[in-house]
Formats: structure tokens, C-alpha cells, sequence
């Protein structure tokens, strides 16, 4: 046991692991953590922890943790300098990209990508950069069905509403497990404390999970539904609103474009025809959405169970339409938009309406896949690798993915990774995909480096903003991940490996501000210059952000060094509504049937003609353990053993499953998993 020393200092930092972005309380000595705690004054999370958050110190001092570059020499992985490393891309890389083309390159984002600073606001620079229409990122494993039918009906990608837990007393929850989770395109630290204080004030917390999950154990009344259901059962309750005349679009109503064509196109999914295949009575269906429609302050959510199906995008969608036809969206206890003190996305350009969004720019070379916020299907990496012709994938970059455990078909994708002639990982460990790296690159540990979340707050329950200055300095010489990253965007770029990285940095920036600030570039980069990397980015977008001071204009709003001087961060309040100025849509409306969206309605009509299938395999997440990652830390390999698959009882009878026995798992791909039962 470690002794608590007398000399210990405090410190706080946000978690940079999941989506709740806690604030932790660091006791620190003679350059070592000594503990990790919730920190309770932060204002977001009040000292909510989970046990991922106490097994940053593993993280932070695992040996298997990578501190020095990897390059590939006859055949091995060997530890080189940064000199030598980024020399070795240059080497492959240019050449392959000046032979082949730009889409010879592949860019694959990770799921940690989005919770580092350096990363999130350097990203954009590598992406322009690499200038490849190969871009493939962990969202089309997971959000992006949501992301789809948000920017269809709002007009952005990241238009995503959110409960607002804290006034709710009517929460639908389809598809998520935030009581191990900790919440997902809703920044929500302690889902269960406050899932419980809204019971406490009378309000109902209903489950929709074909398990039983931590959550549902927490709900008012948990609905079993059928794996890839739940189309049937949002519909269902859509066409009871129109048969029930229960829809109100109360302040909603200037606003909504689409709504005959809602009404309409539902007219054929009465409850009493939907039940069968969600498994949910006719009778539950109506007055789910009788409950909704009369709650005062009432939200839909749903999340990956809805999301990664075949119905991922019409569910998404329906969830917002139930929202929007009983008047939650946009109300204080609905279904709300947050406002991020920085980096919000979609507030930029005039309010209220815009160009919308667009998808299939351009297709995958051969699947065909249509292009979605610029990303092509992660399922897609293997076959434009393997595939020979004009526009093959050569090389790949990957910055905090491991989608050979990530992604679909991880067999095959590993092996078409050893027929790229050069790939390079951005990553911290040596695992299942970096092993067929030619050169890693890993970036610091989270406790080295600076923090602002620049994603999560455009997703949070409550506006806010937090900063976390570093725990530790950077071991010397080595660069952080914004510099890493900007090397490369040099390299992509054709000024070399030993590209100035500072004064890269300031053109960027220069170039960037020439955009977007027009007249007051100058004064706007004269006005951050005190910082630099990210916390320049920082100043500048939170002084400019909706909160901020605007260079002076706003004296009282926020800067970088008031939002410094909070340790448990500031409070912005809860969400407030945003309708019109939100959207960004060319109608200035909220589009409830978007074409794109109403053109797959067939397709339900098709599936219920076809019997429902006889087996489906649906996945179970553990609060030890992130995606792919972190298992091999003491804090979270401890516990009951997890290789476990739970069987409906019907399921288990047919196949003579037995209650502890081993079964084995084969997908349609012939892939196979082993699992106790
Ligand atoms: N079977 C299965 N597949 C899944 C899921 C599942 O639950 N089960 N979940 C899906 C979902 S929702 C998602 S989001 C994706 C996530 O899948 P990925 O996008 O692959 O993300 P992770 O598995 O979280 O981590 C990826 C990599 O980030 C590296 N990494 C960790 N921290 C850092 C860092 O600070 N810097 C850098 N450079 N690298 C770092 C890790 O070493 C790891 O290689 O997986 C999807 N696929
Ligand atoms: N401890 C831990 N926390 C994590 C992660 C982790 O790996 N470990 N990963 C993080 C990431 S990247 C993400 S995206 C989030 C995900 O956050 P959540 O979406 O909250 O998490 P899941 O546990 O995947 O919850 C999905 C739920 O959907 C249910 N489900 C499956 N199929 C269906 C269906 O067809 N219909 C319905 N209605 N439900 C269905 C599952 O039973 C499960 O309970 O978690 C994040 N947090
Ligand atoms: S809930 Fe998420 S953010 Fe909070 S401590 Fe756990 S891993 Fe970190
Ligand atoms: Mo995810």
C-alpha cells in the first residue's frame, strides 16, 4: 500500500476516458499519484468516479504503456527517435501518396481521439492535410445513424438533443446502458444518481433493452423488446399520436415542416400490427405513447442499441419525431440543445437556417458506400485495402484506433493490414492493429498533458466549462500529440519531416483566422498570443464562443485564464431553448420527413413480410474495460470473470444450452467467439 505522504499536493483533471468527463481530485507526491478521487467541488460532476476513472494511475505508470517511437526494421518493431521516425514517413509515405494519389492513404480515427484536446482540435489540420476520400473513424461503428437524422432534421451533424435529466419526469430510454456506460452523446456524470433523484420527484424512468440491464434495474418498468425492434415500436407509437389526436407541437408549431407527411406515411403501423415483431403489446405501445404525449416535461433517448442496427438511422429519427410531436424538444425537461462555451459547432454561420447537410459526395470504390460527414463505413477498410486497381488503399494512418478488435471481421481486416506497404499508428500500446504498424507514434499519458473537452459539452446535460492544467511535465523530448500531429500534417503537406512545428502552427492558425475572423485576424491572433498548441486554439474559441468576452467587447465573459482560475470549472447553467437559431436547415425548420429518411420506410414494410430472425446477437459493455482497450490494467482485470453470454431462455432450450457451460458463438463471417453460458 502506498502510505499517503505528508508532502502531498492536490490536484483536479477531467477524465479524459468516457463521455461523463468527471472531475478527478489527484493527491500527488514527489512526481506519483498517490490517490484518485471524484472531486467535489467540480460543477458538472460533483464527485461522481467510476472505477475506470481510480485506474488512470495504472495508466499512467504501465509499463506496457509506449514512451519512445517504434519503427519496423527487417521485419521487427524497433525503438528509434522522433527524428528517425518521422524521417521513415516521409521516406514511404510520400512516395506511395505522389505515385497513387491522395485516396492511397487511408485515415482511420479512434474512439479516444475525441477525448484528447491535443487530438480533437489538431485533427482537422491532419485531416486537410491527408486530403484522402479513404476516411473511416469509430462513428459509423456507433453514432453516426444519429448523427445522420439529427443533421437531416436540424440541418447538423452535431445538432444532438440531449435529456435534460435534472427537470424531466417522464424519460424514455431505448437502447443504452448508462449505469455502466456512463452515458453516450449525453455527457451525464452519475446517470444513476440521477436517475434516482427523478424517481424521487415522481417522475417515471422506463427501459427499452432486450436485457435486463444495470439500467432497467433502475427504471420505473423495463419493456423487453426484440433485438433491432425497436422501428417497430417507435412507429407504433408515432401513428398512435395521429390516431389519438395526441400530437402537440405546443411552442414547436412555426416551426416544423413535414408533419402531413409524418401522419401519413405512419397510417399503416397501428401498434396492433407492430407488436408482433418488437415483442411489446399493442395495449403497452398506446399508452407509452399516451404517457409521453401527457407528461409535462418528458424525453426520448436512445442510443447504440438503436444506432448499430438495421434500422439505425429510421430509429434515430423516430426517436426525435416523438420527441417533436409531443412539444419535449426544445422544452426545459425535454429533449434539449446544449451550448458549449468552445468549439460549438453548430452555432456557426447565421442563425436559423443554413445549407442543411449532405451525404454521398462521393462513394467507396468498391462497395459503393455513400460518404456521411465526409466518413465512409468502417466495415469498408478491409476491401479497399485488398481489392486491387486504380484507387486501392497503400498506406493507412490510424491516431487511437484499434479497429482490428473494433471494427467488423477483424480476422480478415488484420490480414489485409500486412498487405498495406505502409501504415503508421498514432497510439499508446502495441496491440492487435499497431503490431502491423511500420512506424508508431505514441503520445503522452493523459496526466502529461493539458485538458479541455472540445467534443462533450456541445453533448452535456448542463453548459459548462473546465480546463485541466497537466499533472506531470513531459518527459523531456518528448513531443505532445497536437505536435505529433502537426508533424505529420508538414510531412502531408510537403515541407519535410523536419518541418518547424511552431511556426507550422502559427501559419495554420493565420490561415485559419484569415476565414473566419475576416477584418480582425490580426487582432484576434495578437490577442491569444500569450499560449500556444491547443490552448491558443482554446483562448481564441472560448473568447469568441457565446460566452465569451469577445476580445473585450464582453469584459465580464469568459477567457482561458478565468476558466483556468476555477479548478472545479465554471458553470454555465442548464440548457436553454434554441429553436429557431439552432437550425441549419435550408427551411429554416425542423424537417420531420426528411426524403432521405422517408425513402427507407419501405424497407420496414419488406423486413415485415420477411419472418422475424431466429437468432441475434446483441452486445453487453462492462465497467471494467473500455472498447478494446485497458484490460490489461490491474484496477480493471480484477472482478468476476466476464467472457459470459447471456441466452434468452427460449434461445438456450432450443440449442440445449446449459446455465455455466462453454458454448461457442459463430457469426454468419464463420468468425468465432467461446463463452460460458
Ligand atoms: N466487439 C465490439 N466492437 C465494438 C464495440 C464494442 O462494444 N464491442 N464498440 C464500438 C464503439 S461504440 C466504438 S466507439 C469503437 C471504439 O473502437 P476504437 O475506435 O478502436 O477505440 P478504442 O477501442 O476505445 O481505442 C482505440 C485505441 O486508442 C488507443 N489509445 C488510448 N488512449 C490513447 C491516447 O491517449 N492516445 C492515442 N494516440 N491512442 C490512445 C488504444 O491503445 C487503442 O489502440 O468500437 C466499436 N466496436
Ligand atoms: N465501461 C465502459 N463504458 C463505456 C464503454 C466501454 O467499453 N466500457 N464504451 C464507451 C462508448 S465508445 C460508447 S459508444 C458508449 C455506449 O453507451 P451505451 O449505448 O449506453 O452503452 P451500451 O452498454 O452499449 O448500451 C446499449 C444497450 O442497448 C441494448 N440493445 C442492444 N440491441 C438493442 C436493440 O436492438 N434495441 C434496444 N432497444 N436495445 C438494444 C443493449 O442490451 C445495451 O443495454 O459507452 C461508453 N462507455
Ligand atoms: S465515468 Fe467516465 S469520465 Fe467518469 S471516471 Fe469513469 S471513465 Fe472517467
Ligand atoms: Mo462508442
Amino acid at each position: 500500500m502506498t502510505q499517503p505522504a505528508a508532502n502531498a499536493t492536490t490536484v483536479h483533471r477531467i477524465c479524459p476516458l468516457c463521455e461523463a468527463c468527471c472531475g478527478l481530485e489527484l493527491k500527488v507526491a514527489e512526481g506519483r499519484v498517490i490517490s484518485i478521487r471524484g472531486h467535489e467541488e467540480d460543477v458538472f460532476s460533483a464527485g461522481y468516479i467510476c472505477p475506470k476513472g481510480v485506474a488512470l494511475k495504472d495508466l499512467h505508470e504501465d509499463p506496457d504503456r509506449l514512451r519512445t517511437p517504434l519503427v519496423r526494421r527487417d521485419g521487427r518493431l524497433v525503438e528509434a527517435t522522433w527524428d528517425e521516425a518521422f524521417a521513415e514517413i516521409e521516406r514511404r509515405l510520400m512516395p506511395l501518396i505522389e505515385q497513387h494519389g491522395r485516396d492511397a492513404l487511408g485515415l482511420v480515427l479512434g474512439n479516444p481521439s475525441v477525448h484528447k484536446m491535443g487530438i480533437s482540435v489538431y485533427l482537422p489540420r491532419l485531416i486537410r492535410a491527408a486530403g484522402t476520400r479513404n476516411y473511416f473513424s469509430a462513428s459509423t461503428l456507433d453514432q453516426m445513424p444519429k448523427q445522420l437524422s439529427s443533421g437531416l432534421m436540424f440541418g447538423h451533424w452535431l445538432s444532438v438533443a440531449v435529456p435534460d435529466i435534472e427537470r424531466c419526469d417522464f424519460l424514455l430510454m431505448l437502447g443504452a446502458n448508462p449505469a455502466v456506460s456512463n452515458g453516450s452523446m449525453w455527457t451525464v456524470p452519475d446517470f444513476r444518481g440521477k436517475a434516482k433523484a427523478l424517481r424521487a420527484r415522481g417522475g417515471q424512468l422506463v427501459v427499452v433493452d432486450p436485457r435486463r440491464t444495470e439500467t432497467a434495474e433502475l427504471a420505473s418498468r423495463h419493456l423487453f423488446i426484440r433485438p433491432g425492434g425497436d422501428v417497430y415500436l417507435l412507429l407504433g407509437m408515432v401513428h398512435t399520436l395521429f390516431d389519438e389526436g395526441l400530437v402537440n407541437l405546443k411552442h414547436l408549431a412555426p416551426h416544423v415542416a413535414g408533419l402531413e407527411a409524418v401522419a401519413e406515411a405512419t397510417t399503416g403501423h397501428a401498434p396492433e400490427r407492430m407488436a408482433p415483431r418488437c415483442g411489446i403489446e399493442a395495449a403497452t405501445i398506446r399508452q407509452l405513447a399516451r404517457d409521453l404525449a401527457r407528461a409535462e416535461r418528458a424525453a426520448v433517448y436512445g442510443r447504440i442499441g438503436t444506432c448499430t442496427q438495421s434500422f439505425g438511422t429510421l430509429a434515430s429519427w423516430l426517436i426525435d419525431v416523438l420527441n417533436v410531436l409531443t412539444g419535449h424538444l426544445d422544452a426545459p425537461g425535454g429533449a434539449m440543445f446544449p451550448k458549449a462555451a468552445a468549439f460549438q459547432q453548430n452555432s456557426v454561420g447565421r442563425p436559423g437556417s443554413g445549407r442543411g447537410i449532405v451525404v454521398g459526395r462521393h462513394r467507396s470504390r468498391v462497395s459503393g458506400a455513400p460518404e456521411v460527414f465526409g466518413e465512409l463505413p468502417a466495415g469498408c477498410m478491409a476491401e479497399e485495402i485488398e481489392t486491387p486497381g486504380e484507387g486501392r488503399m497503400r498506406a493507412l494512418l490510424t491516431v487511437a484506433a484499434n479497429p482490428v478488435l473494433s471494427a467488423p471481421n477483424g480476422r480478415r481486416l488484420a490480414a489485409a493490414l500486412e498487405q498495406l506497404d505502409f501504415m503508421v499508428c498514432v497510439d499508446i500500446y502495441l496491440n492487435e492493429t499497431t503490431r502491423h504498424a511500420d512506424v508508431i507514434l505514441p503520445g503522452l499519458s493523459p496526466f502529461e498533458e493539458s485538458h479541455y473537452d472540445a467534443a462533450f459539452p456541445q453533448l452535456s446535460h448542463r453548459n459548462h466549462a473546465r480546463y485541466s492544467a497537466p499533472v506531470f511535465e513531459a518527459p523531456p523530448g518528448r513531443p505532445a500529440e497536437w505536435e505529433i500531429l502537426l508533424r505529420l500534417t508538414g510531412i502531408l503537406q510537403g515541407r519535410g519531416a523536419q518541418v518547424d512545428v511552431p511556426w507550422l502552427d502559427d501559419e495554420l492558425l493565420k490561415a485559419e483566422l484569415a476565414r473566419t475572423a475576416g477584418a480582425h485576424a490580426d487582432a484576434v491572433m495578437a490577442a491569444v498570443s500569450r499560449y500556444k498548441g491547443p490552448e491558443r486554439l482554446l483562448e481564441a474559441a472560448l473568447r469568441a464562443g457565446p460566452y465569451g468576452d469577445q476580445f473585450g467587447a464582453r469584459p465580464d465573459g469568459l477567457t482561458l485564464a478565468k476558466v483556468k482560475a476555477a479548478p472545479g470549472g465554471i458553470d454555465l447553467g442548464a440548457m436553454q431553448p434554441r429553436i429557431p437559431e439552432v437550425l441549419r436547415t435550408p427551411s429554416g425548420k425542423v424537417e420531420l420527413a426528411p426524403a432521405l429518411v422517408m425513402a427507407d420506410l419501405p424497407r420496414v414494410e419488406a423486413e415485415l413480410a420477411q419472418p422475424a430472425p431466429e437468432l441475434v446477437v446483441i452486445g453487453r459493455r462492462q465497467v471494467r474495460c473500455n472498447n478494446s482497450w485497458l484490460h490489461n490494467l490491474p484496477t480493471l482485470a480484477k472482478g468476476p470473470f466476464r467472457c459470459t453470454a447471456l441466452v434468452h431462455p427460449a434461445d438456450a432450450q432450443r440449442r440445449g444450452l446449459q446455465d455455466g457451460a462453454p458454448a461457442r458463438i459463430t457469426g454468419v463471417n464463420g468468425q468465432s467467439v467461446d463463452a460460458i453460458v
